[in-house]
């Protein structure tokens, strides 16, 4: 089964839409940036690796890091934004905590003449001009096509489940393109298989919190998940809060259990391959911060950048990697990426 990972391996793509950029002196290339970088909050192990990647490779690069922390509120994020346009500072750095209602904000912006730019989720507008300058993040879509392809493999070959199988799915922020696009990848491929349904969701808000509270309500509607083949999480750890709740009403998962399958690749997700409690996840890489000043190097420089960096994404299954996840996750997940 590990060569699963193989067979899905890596959107490394690059999609090339070019966006012209603004023009500034090349002289700009070699002073000292400063960056505002506008986050989420900290909802997540996922979070939490990402956010020290964006600061350390900052330190690396000698750029002066404006820090705001979103606290999941739109409205956190929108005054960092306006701050961070009253200190003219060299770009904006936004982490969308939610897809729509910034609009106005990145009007503002764009009037000051300071670029933005999108690392992690994504943004809708309604005026395509207000759209950011670049976006460097993973594809929502294809990882939840990824999690779904591994519910429809494994599940086929659960004599059991052979015939249909119905998931429960945790649902990450309302709103957040993360959530959104993950549900409708995972969707798309479910089209695929008429025996595959999605048969109770519920919101967990990508927190460990949330997942147990969630799972918490599904155990009591869903019938103690007796005709449950799979649970799909949005997030690792939601999963991981999702297992707190299942381990109390005394119900196995993974190996022998309930399928499951999330989406991050969080060390402790690696623990519970290992522990036979979870079944697969879909790796995220967290490192964005390269990608991302560079991106604000080339946009300041005046060079055309593409309109999306897709940041690469695999599947990792636990049948029969128990010791590899094992060593891997006592050696502290080095490089986040998986045991290669
Ligand atoms: O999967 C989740 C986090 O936007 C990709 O946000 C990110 C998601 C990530 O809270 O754990």
């Amino acid at each position: 089964m590990r060569s699963l990972k193989h067979l899905v391996l890596a959107s490394t793509l690059v999609l090339s839409f070019a966006t012209s950029t603004m023009v500034a002196p090349a002289a700009a290339q070699d002073k000292k940036l400063t960056i505002a970088f506008v986050n989420t909050g900290s909802e997540s192990g996922w979070r939490a690796a990402f956010t020290d990647a964006m600061k350390s490779e900052a330190t690396k690069e000698g750029i002066d890091l404006k820090y705001t922390d979103g606290q999941q509120k739109q409205e956190v994020q929108i005054a960092g934004i306006r701050a961070a346009i009253a200190q003219k500072v060299d770009a904006i750095v936004l982490a969308a905590i939610v897809e729509t209602g910034w609009d106005a904000v990145l009007k503002e912006a764009k009037d000051a003449k300071i670029p933005l730019l999108l690392v992690d989720r994504d943004v809708k507008v309604s005026d395509p001009s207000l759209y950011p300058v670049t976006r460097v993040g993973a594809d929502f879509d294809h990882e939840g096509r990824l999690a779904a392809s591994f519910v429809a493999m494994a599940s086929a070959g659960i004599p059991k489940w052979a015939n249909g199988c119905n998931i429960v799915e945790l649902q990450g922020t309302t709103g957040a393109s993360a959530a959104t696009e993950r549900a409708k990848g995972f969707g798309e491929v479910l089209a695929l298989f008429p025996g595959l349904k999605i048969v109770a969701s519920q919101n967990g808000d990508f927190t460990r919190e949330g997942g147990q509270k969630a799972m918490e309500a599904l155990i009591k509607s869903q019938n103690n998940l007796k005709d449950v083949c799979a649970i799909w999480a949005h997030n690792d750890d939601m999963l991981l809060g999702a297992l707190v709740a299942l381990k109390a009403a005394g119900i196995k998962t993974g190996a022998g259990g309930i399928l499951t399958v999330s989406v991050d690749g969080v060390c402790d997700a690696y623990k519970a391959m290992a522990d036979g409690d979870f079944s697969a996840n879909v790796v995220l890489l967290p490192s964005l911060g390269v990608q991302a000043y560079q991106a604000v190097r080339d946009v300041i420089a005046g060079k055309t950048v593409p309109k999306w960096t897709v940041m690469p994404t695999s599947t990792n299954v636990a049948a029969g990697n128990a010791d590899l996840y094992n060593k891997y996750f006592a050696a502290g997940c080095p490089g986040y990426y998986g045991p290669q």
